[in-house]
Order: C-alpha cells, then sequence, then structure tokens
C-alpha cells in the first residue's frame, strides 16, 4: 500500500513513521511530505532513508492513505485535494474535528461509525482519547450524567519549542519561550487559547469532542487543562456521576477487560499509573479506581497515556488499520 505520512518531520510526525513500523502496518511505498523548509531532508523508516517531498507532490502519487500532522492551516488546504484524488485521510489536527459529517474516531469506542466513503477521518485531541477509552466501557453499562475532569498535561502537547524551553530552563539556559510563562518548577492552568466563555481550547475540545465520539450530546463536562512540567505523557483526574448505581468491583472488571486499558491500581505497593512508565506505550492506564465519599453513584479514576502515542500517532493508525482490514483503503 502506498501511504504518506504528512507533517512528518514534526514530533508526532516522527512517532507516526516509528509507530507504522512497530506495528507492521503494511507500507509497501512510504511517501514523507512536509512544508517546503523541509523538502529535501530525509527521514528513517524501516533502515532506509526517504527524501521528503511537497504535499503537493504527496497529492499526485495519490497514496491509499494520507495521515497528517501538519497543523490545522495545512490539514484545511490540503486534506481535500487529497480526498479528491481518492486517498483516504486521517488527520490528527483540530481542523475537521467537529464537522458533522467527518467522524471522529477512537476505535476502540466509535469504529463503528466509520464507513467506504468516508474520505476524511479526524483525530481527536489526545487529552480526549484516552478520556474516552477509559470512561465510554463504564458508561455503557452505567450511564455517565458528568464528567469533572482535570488534566495535568506533558509539554509534548505544545510541541519541540516546549520541550526545548523546559530542558533550556532546567539547564539554566536562555530559553526560546513556547509558553508566557517558565514551564520548569512550575504549571498553569492554560493549554491552547482562552475564549471568551472563560475556558480555553483546550478545554471545549474535552466538552465537545467527548460528546461527539460517545455520541451523546447530554453528557455534561466540566474540564481544567494544566500544563505540567511533564515530558511523557498526559494525567487527568476523571470525576463520574452516573444515572444509576454502580459497584465498585464490576467497574473494576469493567476496566480490566476494557479494550486499550491497563488498570494499574493497588495503593499497599504505591501502583498507580504516571508518565514516566506510560512514555513509549500505546495503552491507557488507569487507577486510583474508587467512590467519590462526597455524593452518591459518582467514581474518580486517574488516567495517564502518552499523548504521542495513543493521544495521536497510534489512534491514527489503528484508524488506518481498521480500514485496511475492512478493505477500504485503495
Ligand atoms: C496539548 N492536546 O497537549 C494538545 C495538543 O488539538 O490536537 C494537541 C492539540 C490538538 O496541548
Amino acid at each position: 500500500m502506498r501511504v504518506a505520512v504528512v507533517g512528518a518531520t514534526g514530533l508526532v510526525g516522527s512517532v507516526m513513521l516509528r509507530v507504522l513500523e512497530e506495528r507492521n502496518f503494511p507500507v509497501d511505498e512510504l511517501i514523507v511530505a512536509a512544508s517546503e523548509k523541509s523538502v529535501g531532508k530525509t527521514v528513517k523508516f524501516k533502515d532506509a532513508e526517504v527524501k521528503v517531498c511537497s504535499v503537493a507532490d504527496a497529492v499526485k502519487q495519490k497514496p491509499a492513505v494520507a495521515i497528517f500532522s501538519a497543523g490545522s492551516a495545512a490539514s484545511k488546504e490540503w486534506a481535500p485535494k487529497f480526498a479528491e484524488v481518492g486517498t483516504t485521510v486521517i488527520d490528527n489536527s483540530s481542523c475537521w474535528r467537529m464537522y458533522p459529517e467527518i467522524p471522529l474516531v477512537v476505535p476502540e469506542v466509535n469504529a463503528g461509525v466509520l464507513t467506504p466513503n468516508h474520505k476524511i477521518i479526524a483525530n481527536p485531541n489526545c487529552s480526549t482519547i484516552q478520556l474516552v477509552v477509559a470512561i465510554n466501557p463504564i458508561h455503557l453499562k452505567y450511564r455517565i450524567k458528568r464528567i469533572v475532569v482535570s488534566t495535568y498535561q506533558s509539554v509534548t502537547g505544545t510541541g519541540v519549542k516546549a520541550v526545548n524551553q523546559l530542558f533550556a530552563e532546567r539547564q539554566g539556559h536562555e530559553a526560546d519561550m513556547a509558553y508566557p510563562h517558565p514551564i520548569d518548577l512550575n504549571c498553569f492552568p492554560h493549554g491552547g487559547t482562552f475564549l471568551d466563555n472563560g475556558y480555553t481550547t483546550e478545554e471545549q475540545k474535552l466538552i465537545d469532542e467527548t460528546r461527539k465520539i460517545i455520541g451523546d450530546q447530554s453528557i455534561m463536562v466540566s474540564p481544567t487543562v494544566v500544563r505540567i512540567p511533564v515530558i511523557g505523557g498526559h494525567s487527568e483526574s476523571v470525576n463520574l456521576e452516573f444515572e444509576s448505581e454502580f459497584d465498585i468491583n464490576e467497574v473494576n472488571e469493567i476496566l480490566r477487560m476494557a479494550p486499550g486499558v491497563v488498570v494499574q491500581d493497588n495503593p499497599s505497593t504505591n501502583h498507580y499509573p504516571m508518565p514516566r512508565f506510560a512514555e513509549g506505550k500505546d495503552d491507557v492506564f488507569v487507577g486510583r479506581i474508587r467512590r467519590d465519599v462526597s455524593q452518591p453513584r459518582s467514581l474518580n479514576l486517574w488516567v495517564v497515556s502518552d499523548n504521542l502515542r495513543k493521544g495521536a500517532a497510534t489512534n491514527a493508525i489503528q484508524i488506518a488499520e481498521y480500514l485496511n482490514a475492512k478493505g477500504w483503503l485503495r
């Protein structure tokens, strides 16, 4: 299969190449595209050096699938051009996510919405992906009424400039600032940009994308996004209020059986999810599973995942795997 990765030289793009290789996705020919300033550079894939081409050249080669992580502006301009030549686009930007006709997919939750006619498919925001993988299996049993979620997000979610800022500050060097404040030895309740309603774009995505993926607009979501000086993954403190009473043992069992979820929950051995452990892995780790002691029908969870893998590259490639298994990529 001819596969294009658009934005292959970025943080997520390079993880996409690694995940394609690791999962043995059937790539017969890899097209690596990026912005003009990267054209002519090479990237490594399966022991070969692959030359970066322009996005326009990638369209001309009519790949079966193009996996995008090049930002919203590039997705807006180029995804329709790929779709026109018959390529299926899986787009990691926020550009298409809330269009009603564009599926927003986390395969463990809603792969069933996909059809062979969908030529642009949106990959959700990282913090939403790990949230819905963890909560949807419990929702199917007890119906979630309200979610209160506070995130502790890795600087890798912002990109390489933010990673460089963190390490420059740590080493006492002058930092090129990705954030309005120092991030080392600090944290701030600010992800994305502020909206008129007082929430940030990252928080609004948690509301809108969660409802769309789970397919229930009545679920109430109260999010706070916090950036912390961590690189391995995003963590989330999640409080769920259900419509019906639940059995905590059954919740544990549901989570242990849930696809894509690994339960790490043993307080007696200090065993709980952490970004240092989640880094480089494809699962969503769930722990601190306990009743909310302040009100009935409510549960607390701690959810951690590598935002560059399940939160971005791995989820996109799992969508491609699903389409390929259906015979829809050609
Ligand atoms: C962050 N979640 O950690 C973001 C990065 O909409 O895909 C990804 C933004 C997006 O800042």
